[in-house]
């Protein structure tokens, strides 16, 4: 099958799908456009006019979560539980974890009383799911599964925007997600799905919003 990810550099949907295709060793092709002025191509296949979209032969797939399953299901290997309980309550989370993209939207871009609002949602959630999340290395024990992928992107930003401020959103008070995301975050496949130098676009972009953030920046 010829697979063709059409992507977006800074899209945390995107390294959700990268992350299951290359824990999955799936051959793909990838194509960067701009979401925000797609090129006429992609906006007669896609639907939402988001990304990710994969283009699977002459099908086209879309809406992230749908891809990393559909990856998961052309493999011999599963990410996800074998247990059904296990796997719905594993997918539950996962959508749980998607509503933190918005808060993260909110932190990048808002002024302080939007930056402020969206931290307390963010760590709410975060709150939550330290509550569920045990001592293991990741969600379901030894062994990598589709919920730590998606939940990748997430630790990945937090590190990043800890990184450019004072721990501005530190999640140390969190002893079982400050664990999980270590783990998470040493993964070949997780450092291996986003372009290298990624990090900075990300501060530049910070720095661009002109959000109460980017006056949290400290000079690297
Ligand atoms: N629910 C979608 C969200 C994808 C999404 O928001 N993608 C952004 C880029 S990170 C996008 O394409 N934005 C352009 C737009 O919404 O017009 C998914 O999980 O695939």
């Amino acid at each position: 099958m010829k697979l063709e990810l059409i992507s977006f550099k800074l899209c945390p949907f995107v390294q959700r799908a990268i992350i299951i295709l290359k824990k999955q060793k799936i051959d793909y092709d990838i194509t960067f456009i701009n979401p925000m002025d797609p090129p006429d191509w992609f906006k007669a296949i896609s639907p939402t006019g988001q990304v990710p979209l994969l283009k699977a032969n002459d099908e086209v797939i879309f809406e992230s979560s749908v891809i990393s399953e559909f990856a998961n299901d052309i493999s011999e290997n599963d990410l996800h539980p074998s247990d059904a309980i296990q796997k719905a309550k594993n997918r539950a989370w996962i959508q749980f974890s998607s509503t933190m993209f918005d808060d993260l939207f909110n932190l990048v871009t808002g002024d302080e009383e939007t930056y402020a609002k969206a931290k307390e949602s963010l760590f709410a959630k975060l709150k939550k799911v330290e509550a569920i999340k045990d001592t293991n290395t990741f969600f379901n024990g030894v062994d990598f599964a589709m919920i730590d992928a998606a939940f990748a992107p997430i630790f990945m930003r937090l590190s990043w925007i800890n990184e450019f401020t004072d721990n501005a959103l530190s999640i140390s008070e969190f002893n079982n997600l400050s664990a999980w995301s270590g783990a998470i975050l040493a993964v070949d496949e997780v450092q291996d799905s986003v372009s290298e130098g990624i990090d900075d676009v990300y501060y530049s972009n910070i720095e661009a919003r002109e959000g109460h953030l980017s006056t949290l920046l400290v000079d690297e």
